[in-house]
C-alpha cells in the first residue's frame, strides 16, 4: 500500500516539475521575443499523443497478460462450455474494435493536427457514411444475439421429459445460508405445505411430514454432484431476492421469494480433475503459507449467491463437489434424513395435530445393487428394480450402460444355474399407451435378446412389456414418471 503511494507520489511531482519546466520555457521565449509556433507545437503534442497511444495499448496488453491466472478455468459443465464460447467470441470482437478505434483516435490527433497552412473540411451529411456505421453494428449485434439465444434455448429447453437419471436438488436461499434438500434414496422429495400451521422455526420449509416421502429428504451442508449425471436445482427463496451461483459452472439463476425458478446442467469435471488444470496456474500454484500446501490442492468449487441480498451476503458461499457415482452413494449414505434426527420434535408436533406420519409402504421392490447381490445371494422373494438398464425416449436399443448391467445378469444366471430371470419393462404415461405397451415388450426382448448372446439358455429367460399399466408412482410429477420408466426383473 505505501509502495503505491510513494509511486503515485513521484507520478504526481514529477508531472508539477514537466509543468513548471514547460512554463518557464515559454516565458523565457515571450521574454526573448519569439514568436510561438502553434504548427510546431500541435507536431510535438501530435508525436506526443502517438507515444502515449501506443504506452496505451502496450499497458492493456500487459494488465490482460499479468491478470490472466484470475479468469476462471476451464468450465466444469455442458453448458459452461458454450458460455464460454460466447463470451470469447465477444471478447474477440469487441477486443479488434477496441484496438482499431484506439489506433485511428491516437493517428489522427497527430495526422489531422491544426496547420496553419490547412483548414477543416466541413459536411453536414453522408448517407453513406451513417449506412456504415449503422449496419456493421447492427450485423454484428445480430450475429451475437442469434448465437447467443442458440445457447439460452439449449441451457433452457422447453422439453417435458427428464434425463432418467437426473438428479434433483431443491436449494432455497434465506439469509444468509442455503438450504439444499436432496429427495434420499426414493429419489422423492417430501410434499412442502406453505402454511402458516406447517412452517414454523423448526420447519422453514413447512415439509409435510405426514408425507412418508418426506422421511428420508436429507439437508446437506455442502453440495454434492455427480460427474455425467445432469442435475436439476428447484430453487426458491424465504425472505428476498438471492442469485444461485455456480461460477465455475458458469450457472447463475435468481431466487425469487413465491416464484419457483430453476436450472439444470450435467458436471463434466471432477473437482479432482479441475485441481490438476489449476497446477500451472500462478495464484493456484503458489504455496499456501498456512498449509505449506500449493493452493489448488485445496481447491473446491463454490456455490455462491450473486444478489446483494444483505448485510451477510458474502456468507452464503457452500463448497461443491463434483465426485464419481461410487463417492456419491457413499456420501449419501453418511448423510442423516431430518426426520430421523428430529423424529421425537416431529412425532410431539404430529400428536399435537391428530395427525400421523403414514409409514412408507411395504414393497418387496428392491433396487438393484450388483455387488450386493453377489455378496448376499439371490433373494428370490425380491423384485429387483434398476434404472441402468436405460433406453433414449422411443427407441428400444440397448446403451453401453444397460448392456454391462445385462452382463452383471448373465454372470448372476451363470452363478445360480437353478434360476430362472423374468424381466418386465415399464413406461410413464406420456404417449400413446398401444404405443407404450409396444415399446415396452421390445425393450424386453431386446434385454431377453442380449442375454441370449451371453449364452444364457431361452426357457430360463421370460421377458414381458407392460407398457404404462402398472405405474408405482403419481405420472403427473416429473420425479414419479422417472420412478415408472424402469426395468424390473426377479428370480424364480
Ligand atoms: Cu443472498
Amino acid at each position: 500500500m505505501l509502495n503505491i503511494l510513494l509511486t503515485l507520489g513521484v507520478i504526481v511531482l514529477f508531472y508539477a516539475v514537466a509543468l513548471i519546466l514547460a512554463n518557464i520555457v515559454e516565458r523565457i521565449r515571450t521574454l526573448r521575443g519569439e514568436e510561438l509556433n502553434y504548427s510546431r507545437n500541435n507536431q510535438t503534442h501530435g508525436k506526443l499523443f502517438m507515444i502515449y497511444g501506443l504506452f496505451f495499448l502496450l499497458m492493456c496488453a500487459f494488465s490482460l497478460k499479468y491478470m490472466e491466472f484470475a479468469i476462471l478455468p476451464t468450465p466444469a459443465s455442458n453448458w459452461g462450455v458454450e458460455i464460454d464460447k460466447l463470451f470469447w467470441v465477444t471478447c474477440w470482437i469487441t477486443g479488434i474494435v477496441f484496438v482499431i478505434t484506439h489506433v485511428s483516435l491516437f493517428y489522427f490527433v497527430w495526422k489531422y493536427r491544426g496547420r496553419e497552412d490547412r483548414s477543416a473540411t466541413f459536411f453536414a451529411h453522408s448517407g453513406k457514411l451513417e449506412l456504415i456505421w449503422t449496419s456493421i453494428p447492427a450485423l454484428t449485434m445480430a450475429v451475437l444475439v442469434v448465437m447467443g439465444l442458440k445457447t439460452w434455448f439449449n441451457v433452457f429447453p422447453n422439453k417435458k421429459t427428464l434425463p432418467a437419471n437426473q438428479l434433483t436438488i431443491e436449494a432455497t436461499a434465506k439469509q444468509f445460508n442455503w438450504m439444499l434438500r436432496y429427495p434420499g434414496p426414493d429419489g422423492v422429495f417430501g410434499k412442502r405445505v406453505i402454511s402458516k400451521e406447517f412452517i414454523s422455526a423448526d420447519n422453514e420449509l413447512g415439509i409435510d411430514w405426514t408425507d412418508p416421502a418426506s422421511h428420508d429428504d436429507f439437508f446437506a451442508s455442502e453440495l454434492y454432484m455427480v460427474k455425467g449425471r445432469p442435475v436439476h436445482f428447484n430453487l426458491g427463496a424465504l425472505d428476498v431476492l438471492h442469485s444461485f451461483y455456480l461460477p465455475h459452472f458458469r450457472m447463475k439463476m435468481d431466487c425469487v421469494p413465491g416464484v419457483p425458478t430453476g436450472i439444470g446442467f450435467t458436471p463434466t469435471l471432477t473437482n479432482e480433475e479441475t485441481r490438476e488444470l489449476l497446477k500451472t496456474n500462478k495464484h493456484w500454484a503458489a504455496i499456501d503459507p498456512e498449509t505449506n500446501e500449493p493452493r489448488y490442492m485445496k481447491f473446491n468449487y463454490e456455490l455462491a449467491c450473486a444478489e446483494l441480498c444483505g448485510k451477510s451476503h458474502y456468507g452464503m458461499m457452500m463448497p461443491a463437489h463434483v465426485v464419481s457415482q461410487s463417492k456419491f452413494d457413499e456420501w449419501m449414505k453418511t448423510q442423516k434424513p431430518f426426520y430421523e434426527v428430529n423424529k421425537d420434535k416431529i412425532q410431539a408436533w404430529l400428536a399435537a395435530r391428530n395427525l400421523t406420519a403414514s409409514a412408507p409402504e411395504v414393497s418387496n421392490h428392491t433396487s438393484f445393487n450388483f455387488e450386493e447381490v453377489m455378496k448376499m445371494g439371490i433373494d428370490k422373494d425380491a423384485v429387483y428394480e434398476t434404472d441402468a438398464i436405460e433406453f433414449s425416449s422411443g427407441s428400444s436399443e440397448l446403451n453401453a450402460k444397460s448392456k454391462a448391467t445385462l452382463d452383471q445378469l448373465a454372470l448372476l444366471l451363470e452363478k445360480n444355474t437353478d434360476s430362472k430371470i423374468a424381466l418386465a419393462a415399464h413406461t410413464d404415461s406420456d404417449g400413446d399407451d398401444a404405443k407404450n405397451l409396444e415399446l415396452s415388450q421390445k425393450r424386453a426382448d431386446a434385454c431377453s435378446a442380449y442375454l441370449l448372446t451371453k449364452g444364457i439358455k431361452s426357457d430360463r429367460i421370460a421377458a414381458k412389456g407392460f407398457g404404462e399399466t402398472q405405474p408405482i408412482a403419481d405420472n403427473a410429477s416429473k420425479e414419479g414418471k422417472q420412478k415408472n420408466r424402469r426395468t424390473e426383473f426377479d428370480f424364480n
